[in-house]
C-alpha cells in the first residue's frame, strides 16, 4: 500500500468558537495549527476562514492571510474550501481561487446539510471548475453521496475535469451518505480508475471511517471541521487528531506521508526550492 496521505479541516464553517477553545479561528492561529499538524504527520491542510468574531468571510483578503501564515509555518499543501458556509454565493465561493492554492475542494452535487441545502448545482460546479481551470488549481472532489460521482463523470464528460483526481468522501453528514464500511466500498469501487481517496468521517464516525480507510489502502481526513470530540465528552484538538491517525497506520504497518510525498503521490508540482524535481 502507498503511504498514508492525512488531510487535517481544522475550522470548517459550521463550528461555533463557543463549542471549544480549540477552533484556529485566526490567521495567526491557523499559522500555529498548520505547524502542529504537520508535526503530527498532517500533508494536507483544509481551509476555512473565519472573522475575529469567529463568523465565517470567504474574502480573498482574509483568505490571503492565512494563506501567509500558514506557508510560514509548514510545507503541507494548502487547499481552499469552495464549499464555504451554506448560502454564500459562487462568486464568494470561487473567488479565492485567484490566490493559486495548490489544491481546492470541487463538492459534486447539492445535499441536505441538516436542516439546510449545501447547494452545487450544475452551473455553481461548472462555475467552481472554469475558476479552478483557469488558475491551475488540483480539485479535490467531494463526495457526500453515491450521485455525486455519476455528477463529476458528467463534468468530466464535459471536459472541466479528467480523471484521475484525489476525492475525499463525505460520510455521516446528516442528510449524505450514512458512515458504513459497505457505503465506503461501493463508493471506493464506482471511483473513475485510478483515483485516489480519503475518507471523512462525521462526529463519532471519525475513527471508525479512519480505520476502515487504513485498512483499505485510502486516505485520511480528520480535524475540528468534522469532529469536535476525541473521545466521549473530551473536546479535541487538531494536532491530536492527527497524531491518533498516524499512530494507528504505523500500528497497521502503514507510514504516513510528508507533504513532498503526497505531492508525488498526488502528482502536484513539488516546489523546486526544497531540491526535488518539479
Ligand atoms: N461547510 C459546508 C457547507 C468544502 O469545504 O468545500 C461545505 C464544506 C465543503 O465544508
Ligand atoms: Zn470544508
Amino acid at each position: 500500500m502507498d503511504p498514508l496521505i492525512i488531510t487535517c479541516a481544522p475550522v470548517g464553517a459550521e463550528v461555533r468558537i463557543d463549542q471549544t477553545p480549540h477552533l484556529p479561528h485566526t490567521p495567526r492561529l491557523l499559522g500555529e495549527t498548520a505547524r502542529a499538524i504537520q508535526a503530527a504527520g498532517a500533508s494536507i491542510i483544509h481551509v476555512h476562514c473565519r472573522n475575529d468574531d469567529g463568523t465565517n468571510t470567504h474574502s480573498v483578503e482574509r483568505f490571503r492571510e492565512a494563506y501567509d501564515a500558514i506557508r510560514a509555518e509548514s510545507d503541507l499543501i494548502v487547499q481552499f474550501s469552495t464549499g464555504g458556509a451554506i448560502g454564500m454565493t459562487l462568486a464568494e465561493r470561487a473567488g479565492v481561487l485567484e490566490l493559486r492554492p495548490e489544491m481546492a475542494t470541487l463538492t459534486c452535487g447539492s445535499v441536505n446539510f441538516g436542516d439546510d441545502i449545501f447547494e452545487n448545482s450544475f452551473p455553481i460546479m461548472r462555475g467552481i471548475l472554469k475558476k479552478m481551470n483557469e488558475f491551475g488549481v488540483r480539485p479535490e472532489l467531494e463526495i457526500f453521496d453515491k450521485g455525486h460521482v455519476a455528477n463529476a463523470r458528467r463534468l468530466a464528460r464535459e471536459r472541466l475535469l479528467t480523471f484521475p483526481q484525489h476525492v475525499d468522501l463525505v460520510l455521516g453528514v446528516p442528510g449524505g451518505l450514512e458512515a458504513t464500511v459497505q457505503n465506503l466500498c461501493d463508493l471506493v469501487d464506482d471511483l473513475p480508475e485510478g483515483c485516489t481517496w480519503s475518507v471523512a468521517g462525521i462526529g463519532r464516525q471519525q475513527l471508525p471511517m479512519t480505520m476502515a480507510a487504513i485498512a483499505m489502502g485510502g486516505h485520511v481526513r480528520v480535524g475540528l471541521e468534522d469532529n469536535l470530540f476525541y473521545s466521549r465528552g473530551r473536546l479535541a484538538k487538531n494536532d491530536e487528531l492527527v497524531a491518533r491517525v498516524a499512530r494507528i497506520a504505523s500500528e497497521a504497518g502503514r507510514t504516513v506521508t510528508t507533504p513532498d510525498q503526497a505531492r508525488r503521490l498526488l502528482g502536484l508540482p513539488v516546489p523546486a526550492a526544497r531540491g526535488e524535481p518539479v
